[in-house]
Parts: structure tokens; C-alpha cells; sequence
């Protein structure tokens, strides 16, 4: 009787070791918090506020750029692009160039572009910091020949900006989410548009988990401060929509040096 019972428990201890090693990339979150407000949002701590396109002042206008200067983009990778006009200024670091994930976020061009799991919500330590999340998911724009991120500089921006304010980079993201499918070309259309002006926004043209498993908004290079729009939220994100988040001082770099006499 003894035996049996020792042989029994050897099967228990050997069947949990091997199910412990089976994993599942797609299905592996940086946390599990949830989280959406909608409409508008903000102060955070740093001064941003957003306003989705519910409102006048944030008007949904995509700015097609699918084909200019592709990034090679491939299933959790990234790369460095300088930015055009007088650079970018984020939660107060301006940035003359940035990281550009496959994986649907921007951070620093010497930061972690490869990360899968999106932290939820933000601010989170876990890295990359900052991030601009635009739609920070798994994706994976490995397997289909129209998949990839686009990125451009407009010194008049084709989507008009505040007032006087018109340069803009944009980057956009033409992607499927992983294991991506060579038969189904595009799933996921989004981009973010970057003034001169310092304010930024999120647009989304094309999604098939309207947010369910993605993280939207901003946080900073310390990770104490963040702004989400939305993240791992049913019904979050449907397009056409567009998140317009507003620096509390705009002032474009080329003004800030003028000098009056
Ligand atoms: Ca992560
Ligand atoms: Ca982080
Ligand atoms: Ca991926």
C-alpha cells in the first residue's frame, strides 16, 4: 500500500514539471490591470491632458503614409529614426530622433524596441521607459509583405495642428498581431502624429481587438509619471478614432531662441 501511494505522487511531481514548461508568447502579460475613461483625461503630474476625437477639438484626420522610408519592421523588433524639424519634446526630454517598435510604441532610439508585453497601466518601471504607446501589443509584422512601420517628416502637417504649429513626424504602423498571417495582409492600421508644437495624437483606422489587449498613452523617461488613454480594455479603441494629448507648454524649439531687438 505504501509503494502505491509513493509511485502516485512521482507521476503528480513529474506531470506539474513538464506543464510548467509550456508557455504561450501571446498570452503573457506585464500586469493585468485595466483601464478606460474615454472622452477626456488628464492633468497628469507632468501637465498633459488628452481629448479623444468625442470632442471638437481633436478631430479624426488619417494621414495615409503606408510606403514612405519602411523601417524593415519584422515580429518584436525596431529601429532608430532621426526625427525631422527642431525634434520632439516628451514629458520635458526633447528627443532629435526615436525608437520605433514593432510592437506598436515609441521609446528612446537606445531603448528596449523589442519588448511584447505591455505594461498595463502605466506608469510601470518595467522598461522601456518612456514610452509613447500607441497601440502597444504583440503584434507582428513578420510573416506578411505589406506589414511594416512607416515613418515621415511634414514641415506643413497634412493633419493641421494648433494654431502657427504645422510641422510634423509622423509614424505609422501598417501590422497584424502575432503569429501574424501571410493570407490576411493588414489587421491593425495606426499611427501617432508628433508636432513641432509638442503635442501629440494617437490615431487608429484599423483594429481587430478594439483594445482588449493593448496599451494607449504616454509615460515618462523615469517612469513616475503616465497618462493612458486606455489599456487591456473591451471596446477601448474603435475606428476611426483619434486621442489628441496636449503638452502644457507648446512652444516650438525654433521659436523658444528668437530673439526681439
Ligand atoms: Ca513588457
Ligand atoms: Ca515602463
Ligand atoms: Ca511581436
Amino acid at each position: 500500500m505504501k509503494k502505491t501511494v509513493i509511485a502516485l505522487a512521482v507521476v503528480l511531481v513529474a506531470s506539474g514539471g513538464i506543464h510548467a514548461q509550456t508557455t504561450k508568447k501571446d498570452s503573457e502579460p506585464e500586469s493585468t490591470g485595466s483601464f478606460f475613461f474615454g472622452g477626456t483625461g488628464g492633468p497628469d503630474a507632468f501637465g498633459y491632458t488628452y481629448a479623444d476625437s468625442t470632442n471638437p477639438e481633436c478631430a479624426f484626420q488619417w494621414v495615409d503614409i503606408t510606403g514612405s522610408n519602411p523601417a524593415g519592421h519584422g515580429d518584436d523588433t525596431g529601429v532608430a529614426v532621426a526625427l525631422g524639424g527642431a525634434g520632439f519634446d516628451f514629458y520635458g526630454t526633447l528627443h532629435n530622433s526615436l525608437g520605433f517598435a514593432s510592437n506598436g510604441y515609441l521609446t528612446d532610439a537606445a531603448g528596449d524596441l523589442t519588448d511584447f508585453t505591455n505594461d498595463c497601466p502605466q506608469p510601470n518601471a518595467t522598461d522601456p521607459s518612456p514610452t509613447l504607446a500607441v497601440y502597444w501589443d504583440d503584434m507582428d509584422a513578420g510573416d506578411s509583405p505589406a506589414a511594416d512601420g512607416f515613418s515621415n517628416y511634414f514641415a506643413v502637417c497634412p493633419r493641421p495642428g494648433p494654431p502657427g504649429l504645422q510641422g510634423c513626424n509622423v509614424f505609422q504602423w501598417n501590422t497584424q498581431h502575432f503569429p501574424g498571417d501571410a493570407g490576411n495582409p493588414i489587421q491593425e492600421m495606426f499611427q501617432a502624429i508628433l508636432y513641432d508644437s509638442y503635442h501629440y495624437v494617437l490615431q487608429f483606422d484599423l483594429t481587430t481587438e478594439a483594445g482588449s489587449s493593448s496599451t494607449s498613452g504616454g509615460e515618462n523617461d523615469t517612469a513616475t509619471i503616465a497618462l493612458d488613454y486606455a489599456c487591456n480594455a473591451a471596446a477601448s479603441i474603435n475606428p476611426p478614432l483619434a486621442v489628441c494629448f496636449f503638452h502644457p507648454n507648446p512652444i516650438p524649439v525654433e521659436l523658444e531662441s528668437v530673439t526681439v531687438e
